[in-house]
């Protein structure tokens, strides 16, 4: 049994080993130990949009909120539900009136309306999860992704309950996609096809709730699929039928959009072929705080990690393609992947100019895609030393 599954007998020691983990980022908001804070510094993308952040732009399909991650504080790793990051409005022809139900069908012995309210009955609390957006390509402001403290109905709860035929092989889950606007960039439809164990392995559910609250319409209300460590684009909002399939498939249209991104094989035509669009282990600084400490100019580099199955610290740093590789000051051994965690770095650079944050991960067992491709560069500007 691992320790970051969030599923059934587990979640009480997660929920524990949460509350550990939040002890444990004390050091990173303490910094240096007096001296004072002279202003933070803009982590910029060459030639990339500056966009404004924590505000809804463009409407439908189209809609995108950014988190301003610059802000980001131990105490605000769960992110408030109004700054939430979005990736697709709620659709202009979703009726919120009308009673809600999931119809579970396909290859089960039991074909089910299941009512919202039967739902609301099961549902329990799951614990902190992080989303990213598999497109979370600005590198001026990396926002596509919040995490929250989210209660639901574990996937396995339903589909154990349909009873799966033994030719089922698959489970296809759909959400509402009406828009009446047709999108400059997405195509419609955000439906994701699982094994069921990709489903148990993630401790997939049924969310309801985000921070104590029921769904917000933008974030999928009623009731959105959550897939702990897989990209958001997996993660259907306005659910409204879960199809058990057999092994031939084709794969969905939202899944062919993200084949690039979720690091596939060319486009496979069936949702077989498909690897799972799991995040591996990724990190990118989010601020850089400027502090005179006894006279003397002093960086510290404040940061996030998350994604990958396994945790770990082994976090190193590097400012400049010629410069070697140094390991991340302070980087606590997060207790779950399945939210982020921070780190912080003092630095003192050599001189002014400009430098190009990346980091790595000391250890070759790890798979870091993204990280590989020097995907969360960030770079910043110095003038003073
Ligand atoms: N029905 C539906 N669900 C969807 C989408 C969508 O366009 N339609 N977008 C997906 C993508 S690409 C992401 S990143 C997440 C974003 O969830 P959020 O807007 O709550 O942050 O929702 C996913 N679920
Ligand atoms: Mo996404």
């Amino acid at each position: 049994m691992t320790s970051d599954r969030l599923s059934g007998s587990t979640r009480r020691e997660f929920l524990r080993t949460s509350l550990a983990a939040a002890a444990a980022l004390v050091p990173v908001r303490s910094g240096p130990p007096q001296g004072r804070l002279l202003g933070t510094l803009p982590l910029t993308g060459r030639g990339a949009p500056q966009l404004p952040l924590d505000t809804l732009l463009g409407s439908g399909l189209d809609a995108r909120q950014f988190l301003d991650l610059s802000a980001l504080m131990p105490e605000t790793l769960v992110t408030p539900t109004g700054r939430f990051y979005i990736r697709t409005k709620r659709p202009d022809r979703l009726d919120l009136n009308r009673p809600w139900t999931i119809t579970v069908r396909g290859l089960v012995r039991r074909p089910v309306d299941v009512p919202l309210v039967e739902l609301l009955r099961l549902a329990e609390p799951i614990g902190t999860v992080l989303l990213e957006c598999a497109g979370n390509t600005n590198p001026n402001n990396f926002g596509l992704m919040s995490a929250a403290r989210w209660a639901g109905v574990p996937m396995r709860h339903l589909l154990r309950r349909a009873g799966p035929l033994p030719k089922a092989a698959g489970v296809l889950v759909s959400g509402f996609d009406d828009h009446s606007q047709p999108s400059r960039s997405s195509v419609a439809g955000a439906s994701w096809i699982f094994t069921f164990e990709q489903l148990d392995t993630a401790g997939a559910f049924l969310a309801t709730e985000m921070n104590g609250e029921r769904l917000s319409p933008d974030h999928g209300f009623p009731v959105r699929l959550v897939v702990p460590r897989w990209y958001g684009c997996a993660c259907t909002k306005w659910v409204n039928e879960i199809v058990v399939v057999d092994q031939d498939e084709p794969a969905t249209s939202q899944m062919r959009e993200f084949a690039v991104r979720t690091f596939q094989q060319g486009r496979p035509e069936l949702a077989r072929d498909y690897a799972p669009a799991t995040m591996d282990v990724a990190a990118t600084a989010v601020r850089v705080e400027k502090w005179l400490v006894d006279g003397k100019i002093v960086y510290r580099v404040i940061g996030v990690m998350w994604g990958g199955t396994r945790p770990t610290n082994a976090l190193l740093i590097r400012f400049k393609s010629t410069e070697p590789w140094v390991r991340v000051e302070s980087c606590p051994l997060p207790s779950t992947t399945t939210t982020w965690t921070m780190w912080s770095h003092t630095w003192q650079p050599a001189s002014p100019g400009s430098y190009q944050i990346v980091l790595r991960v000391d250890d070759p067992s790890i798979p870091t895609g993204r990280l590989d491709v020097f995907f969360y560069l960030r770079e910043v500007r110095v003038d003073e030393v």
